[in-house]
């Protein structure tokens, strides 16, 4: 009977109907114009879990565990060229790092053993590939965190000295003009390692996590702490902290995971931590990326349970818009990216996403915004800007520009970039040229060398060309 063969089988006219409206979508959304594309894995001699940018577009990386006593690797990411840097003399795994305003890196602590912090610092140039000896801090540090400060100093912060949770609890200011240390003996406090810490609009320190309560550092004289709000969510672990116009954004982290956000404004009169969209999925052990388009791009992590949980890889991107406060999901990586990965923007702005525990591989993420069109073209900027200052890009891309972006140089190490910096500048547009303000000064932009981006109305960004805002 027709009807009997009608119940049992599909309906034909259901299932048509069905391809339609699914399998084009599906199609669309697997074009590199919506989800952006991966390249094929690279295989490195060690893993990239201390990665870099420097200011000649190079990338510098050095590896986990023993692989921090062997010369960092230097990866050139138009020729895919690796070869090698001197090494700098002792195991510096562990350490923090951030710029200084001259663009060498300079680095706090280093690796003896598990918790078992070095007193070491450095700085390495990358004009001659050369290392500098620093001054000796006032106790090991394994797992600190250095953040560069409006003047060009670094105040390095936390890491363990002998032990598990064995933390040193003085802060040190480096002094980069004589290069020597000064401890902020005023500002004892015990802060959990790698702490989360972005200089603020007031010249301040905030310290963003992970543990649950914010607060200040004020790192002149002898230093000071004092209490900032508490986040929604609660601690934090290995989930990162990103910063962008001021606004600083919690990402997951936790274990068990969490796929939460919040977002903080620090130049609220009382800035107070807020919940934004979550992700769509619980990410630990992750790392975000600011990209030229004012969004933030995460890469890899678990959503299991347990510390670095390879059961449970994420292996997609997401990309958070904060204009729309939505997250995008975007092609999945070849690989579980977890603990001691890191990820790095490319002038080019393509994303570097390499490195994990026992993972010495590479790959390189495509976003979408290359695959909508012809890039705008920067053809000529200056390669110095005061804060506050005016300055012109020349550009034929002119009438069809939407955003000017300036990033930090990424600096980067479980889960936290001690170095990113995200922001948007004003600009007027002349024919052929775009007038730009540069930020209004040095606690906005802390000194040093920054990427310098295009944004057209396609949301396509420019090559990202070298800026720098000299120190005082
Ligand atoms: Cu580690």
């Amino acid at each position: 009977m027709p009807q009997h063969r009608f119940i049992s089988c599909p309906n034909p006219r259901t299932f048509w109907w069905l391809a339609l409206a699914v399998l084009p979508a599906l199609a669309q959304a697997q074009t590199p114009a919506q989800v952006g594309s991966w390249s094929s894995l690279m295989t490195w001699p060690i893993s990239a879990t201390h990665t870099s940018l420097l200011p000649d577009g190079k990338v510098m990386f050095i590896g986990e565990y023993e692989q921090g006593a062997l010369p960092p690797r230097r990866w050139d990411p138009s020729t895919g060229a690796l070869t090698t840097f001197p090494y700098v003399g002792y195991n510096i795994f562990c350490s923090g790092h951030s710029f200084l305003s001259n663009g060498k890196l300079f680095y706090s602590g280093g690796h003896i053993a598990v918790d078992v912090g070095r007193t070491n610092t450095s700085s390495f140039d990358f004009n001659t590939s050369s290392w500098t000896q620093g001054p000796t801090m006032n106790a090991g540090r394994w797992y600190p965190s250095n953040t560069t400060l409006n003047n060009g100093d670094v105040v390095i912060v936390s890491g363990e000295m002998n032990g598990p949770g064995d933390i040193n609890l003085i802060p040190q200011r480096y002094i980069a003009a004589t290069n020597t240390l000064r401890t902020l003996t005023s500002a004892s406090m015990n802060v959990p390692f790698y702490p989360k810490n972005f200089l603020a609009p007031n010249g301040k320190v905030f310290y963003a996590g992970s543990l649950r309560r914010s607060m200040w550092l004020d790192p002149t004289g002898n230093g000071a702490w004092s209490n900032g709000p508490n986040s929604n969510y609660g601690t934090r672990s290995y989930g990162p902290a990103v910063y962008i116009d001021g606004k600083v954004y919690l990402i997951g982290g936790s274990q068990p995971p969490t796929e939460t956000v919040e977002v903080l404004d620090l130049n609220a009169a009382t800035p107070t931590w807020q919940y934004v969209a979550p992700m769509s999925i619980r990410r630990r052990q992750h790392n975000a990326v600011l990209l030229p388009d004012a969004t933030i791009a995460v890469f890899g992590g678990s959503s299991g349970s347990g510390f670095n949980d390879s059961n449970f890889p994420v292996n997609y991107v997401e990309v958070y818009n904060p204009a729309t406060n939505s997250w995008t999901s975007m092609a999945s990586a070849a690989t579980y990216r977890g603990y001691h990965s890191t990820a790095v923007l490319l002038p080019d702005g393509r994303v570097l996403s390499a490195g994990g525990y026992m993972d010495t591989t590479a790959q390189v993420f495509s976003p979408p915004y290359l695959f909508k069109g012809a890039r705008p073209t920067i053809a000529s900027a200056p390669t110095t800007s005061l804060p506050g200052a005016q300055f012109t890009i020349t550009t034929p891309d002119a009438a069809n520009i939407s955003r000017v972006s300036l990033i930090a140089l990424n600096s980067t190490t479980h889960t936290f970039d001690m170095n990113q910096r995200f922001l948007t500048l004003a600009f007027t547009r002349g024919a052929g040229s775009l007038n730009v303000t540069a930020p209004p000064n040095r606690n906005v932009a802390p000194p040093g060398y920054y990427q310098l981006f295009i944004v057209n109305n396609a949301g396509v960004p420019s090559v990202g060309k070298r800026l720098r805002i000299p120190p005082p």
